[in-house]
C-alpha cells in the first residue's frame, strides 16, 4: 500500500470513494426522508445537512481546487460551512431537501471521477498519491460515523441492522494488563500517504515503561464503580467533571437507565440488557478518567497508546497497525460498521499487538489523558480548519477508532479528538499506570 503505480492509487481511490458513498446512501434511505429533516439532537446536524456538505467539501476539493472547474452551486457554501453555523441551528437553515441532496452529492461524484481519471495522481502535494481523494473519502467516512452517532440518538424503532461480531475465540485468559517497555518510539508517521495533517511529521518519543489493559474497560468492570458510589464521590472526578456531574445528576453512561434493579441501555433503537463482557460505550473523558482513578490507575497518554499500537520490540520499527503492515481485514478488527456493537473484551486475537494486546484498533474509539496538540513540526495541510483551530487544552485526543469508523480512516497514527464532556460518540477506554521500580 505504500509504494503503488498510478493504476493501483487510482483504482484505490475509486474504492475509496464508492465505499463512502454506499455507506452514505444506506445511512440516508433506512429512514423517510423526513427523518433527514429532523433534527434529533441539538448536538447534531440533521442528516441531510451531512449529506449535501459531504458532497460540497467534495466539490471545493476535488472538482474546484484539484479539477480547477467552475463552482456548481457556489451559493450553498455557507450553509454547509461548518464553521458559519453550529449544529443546533443547522436546522433552520435553507437546506437542500433530501432529493436534491442526493442529486447533488451524486453529480457532484460523477465530475470527481472524471477528474480522478485525468489526474496524474503525482507531483503537487495535494494529489501526490492520490491524497486529495483520500482525503475526501475519510471526510466522507467520517461524517458517515456523525450520522450514525445521530442514528443512535434518534428515537423510534430500529432503522440498522447487523450481524453481531465475534466472540474471543480462545478459552485462554488474557493477563489484565501487560507491561511495555521503556524507551524511544517512533511516533506519527511521514510516509503513509493517506494521513492527515495532524499525524505528521514522524518524530522520536520516549515513553517511560508503564502498565496497560490488554483490553478496553468493560460494561461489567464499569458497573462495578458505578455500584461502588463513584458518580457520588467528588474524589475521583476532575473538578469541571465533577460539575457536569452535578448538574445533569449523571450517574451511568449515556443511553443507560435502572428499571427493577437492572441497568438496560438503549442501542440503535433496542433496548437490551447492558452487555458485561463489551468495552463501555459513550463515556465522557470525565467518566473514563474517573473511573481509572477508581480502579488506582490511569488513562494512558497518547503517546503511550501509539507505542502500545504501533511499537515492534523485535525490529525497534513503528508499525502501520498493532498486527503489523498490512491492512485491517474482519478478522483483524471491528471497523466499518460492519457489526453495529463493539465485541466483547478479548476478541480479534489476529488483530493483537507484539506485547498481546488487543482491540487497539475497532470497537471503541479510546480517550487518552492527552489534550489535542501539534507534533513538531506540524504544518497545517491542506487547511487550517481540519486540525489546526483545534488545538489547544480545549480537546483531549482519542485513538483507535470504534465499530463505526471505516478503516480508510482509520490506522496506528490516526488522531481524533473531542470535548471532554461528549458522550454521544463511540466512545470507551482502556487504562494504564506507572511500572513501578522492581516491576521492569
Ligand atoms: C476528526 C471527527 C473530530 O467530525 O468534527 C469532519 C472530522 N472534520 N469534517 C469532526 C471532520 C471536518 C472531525 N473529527
Ligand atoms: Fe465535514
Amino acid at each position: 500500500p505504500l509504494d503503488m503505480d498510478s493504476e493501483g492509487l487510482r483504482s484505490r481511490a475509486v474504492m475509496a470513494l464508492t465505499n463512502a458513498r454506499r455507506r452514505t446512501e444506506l445511512l440516508t434511505s433506512c429512514v423517510e426522508d423526513g427523518e433527514l429533516t429532523a433534527q434529533h439532537s441539538p448536538l447534531m446536524s440533521p442528516l441531510v445537512w451531512d449529506l449535501a456538505h459531504i458532497g460540497n467539501q467534495e466539490e471545493q476539493w476535488l472538482l474546484r481546487t484539484v479539477g480547477g472547474r467552475e463552482a456548481l452551486r457556489p451559493e450553498i457554501d455557507s450553509v454547509y460551512d461548518a464553521f458559519e453555523h453550529p449544529r443546533a441551528t443547522r436546522p433552520t437553515l435553507p437546506l437542500l431537501a433530501p432529493a436534491e441532496a442526493r442529486a447533488y452529492a451524486a453529480e457532484v461524484r460523477g465530475r470527481a471521477l472524471d477528474v480522478l481519471e485525468g489526474s496524474p495522481l503525482r507531483g503537487a502535494p495535494l494529489v501526490d498519491a492520490g491524497f486529495a481523494f483520500g482525503m475526501i473519502a475519510q471526510h466522507e467516512q467520517q461524517h458517515d460515523e456523525t450520522m450514525l452517532i445521530t442514528h443512535q440518538l434518534r428515537r423510534g424503532p430500529a432503522a440498522l441492522t447487523a450481524p453481531p461480531p465475534p466472540a474471543p475465540e480462545t478459552a485462554r485468559r488474557l493477563p489484565d494488563e501487560v507491561l511495555v517497555p521503556g524507551g524511544p518510539f517512533t511516533m506519527g508517521t511521514s510516509v503513509e500517504p493517506w494521513a492527515l495533517d495532524n499525524e505528521r511529521p514522524a518524530h522520536a518519543t520516549f515513553v517511560p515503561s508503564f502498565f496497560l489493559d490488554t483490553t478496553p474497560v468493560t460494561c461489567g468492570a464499569y458497573l462495578e464503580f458505578m455500584a461502588d458510589g463513584g458518580y457520588a464521590d467528588a474524589r475521583w472526578w476532575a473538578s469541571e467533571g465533577w460539575a457536569t456531574v452535578r448538574e445533569h445528576g449523571l450517574e451511568a453512561p449515556l443511553f443507560w437507565r435502572q428499571e427493577g434493579g437492572q441497568w438496560l441501555r438503549r442501542h440503535f433503537g433496542v433496548v437490551e440488557p447492558v452487555p458485561l463482557e463489551e468495552p463501555v460505550l459513550h463515556v465522557s473523558w470525565y467518566e473514563a478518567d474517573a473511573y481509572a482513578r477508581w480502579a488506582g490507575r490511569r488513562l494512558p497518554t497518547e503517546a503511550e497508546w501509539e507505542k502500545a499500537a504501533r511499537h515492534d520490540p523485535a525490529t525497534g520499527r513503528s508499525l502501520r497497525y498493532p498486527w503489523g503492515d498490512a491492512d485491517p481485514t474482519p478478522e483483524r478488527a471491528n471497523l466499518g460498521q460492519r457489526h453495529l456493537r463493539p465485541a466483547p473484551a478479548g476478541a480479534y486475537a489476529a488483530g493483537e499487538s507484539p506485547l498481546g494486546i488487543r482491540q487497539l484498533i475497532g470497537d471503541v474509539w479510546e480517550w487518552t489523558s492527552s489534550d489535542f496538540l501539534p507534533y513538531p513540526g506540524f504544518a497545517a495541510f491542506p487547511y487550517r480548519e481540519y486540525s489546526e483551530v483545534f488545538f489547544g487544552p480545549g480537546h483531549k485526543v482519542l485513538r483507535g477508532g470504534s465499530f463505526a469508523v471505516d478503516e480508510v480512516a482509520c490506522r496506528g497514527t490516526f488522531r481524533n479528538w473531542d470535548l471532554p464532556v461528549r458522550r454521544q460518540i463511540f466512545a470507551g477506554f482502556r487504562t494504564a499506570r506507572d511500572a513501578g521500580e522492581g516491576e521492569l
